[in-house]
């Protein structure tokens, strides 16, 4: 277990059916640390690189149109082990298959419309805080709180 970040998203649907506070209250009362954040519509180039993996696939164009189709809250969080807790929070990527608990499991649907984004590993944490954020725009600072979340 260490100290980790991990890109997170709330995508245009959960922007537009007003997910934002939930979804951010849910990291939050995790013990988790918001360490960078961004509100903003997409630009196609930015959505072709974050998804460059998917490109080709019969959902990507859809994808993309989706990603572009209004603002994100773009975000940076911190945290023992953030990486896989965050995914786990997150929950599957078919909200039907996604377990009750989970943002997707509790919020979503669809496929197509599961709200929120998160890194799926080290490598691609690093690779998409990068891609989204400028290196001053990630904040190093400590919560009072610490002492009370980590021993
Ligand atoms: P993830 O978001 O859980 O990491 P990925 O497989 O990386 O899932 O897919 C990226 C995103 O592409 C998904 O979150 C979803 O928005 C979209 N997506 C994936 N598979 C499909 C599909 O079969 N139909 C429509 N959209 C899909
Ligand atoms: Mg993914």
């Amino acid at each position: 277990m260490s100290m980790e970040r991990t890109f997170v998203m709330v995508k245009p649907d959960g922007v537009q059916r007003r997910l934002m506070g939930e979804i951010l209250a849910r990291f939050e009362r995790a013990g988790l640390k918001v360490v960078a954040m961004k509100f903003m519509k997409v630009p196609r180039e930015l959505a072709e690189k974050h998804y460059e993996i998917h490109r080709g696939k019969p959902f990507y164009e859809g994808l993309i149109a989706y990603i572009t189709s209004g603002p994100v809250l773009a975000m940076v969080i911190e945290g023992i082990n953030a990486i896989e807790r965050v995914r786990a929070m997150v929950g599957a990527t078919d909200p039907q298959k996604a377990a009750p608990g989970t943002i997707r499991g509790d919020f979503c649907q669809h496929i197509g419309r599961n709200a929120v984004h998160a890194s799926d590993g080290p490598e691609t944490a690093a690779t998409e805080i990068a891609l989204w954020f400028k290196e001053g725009e990630v904040v190093d600072y400590s919560m009072d709180d610490e002492k009370w979340i980590y021993e």
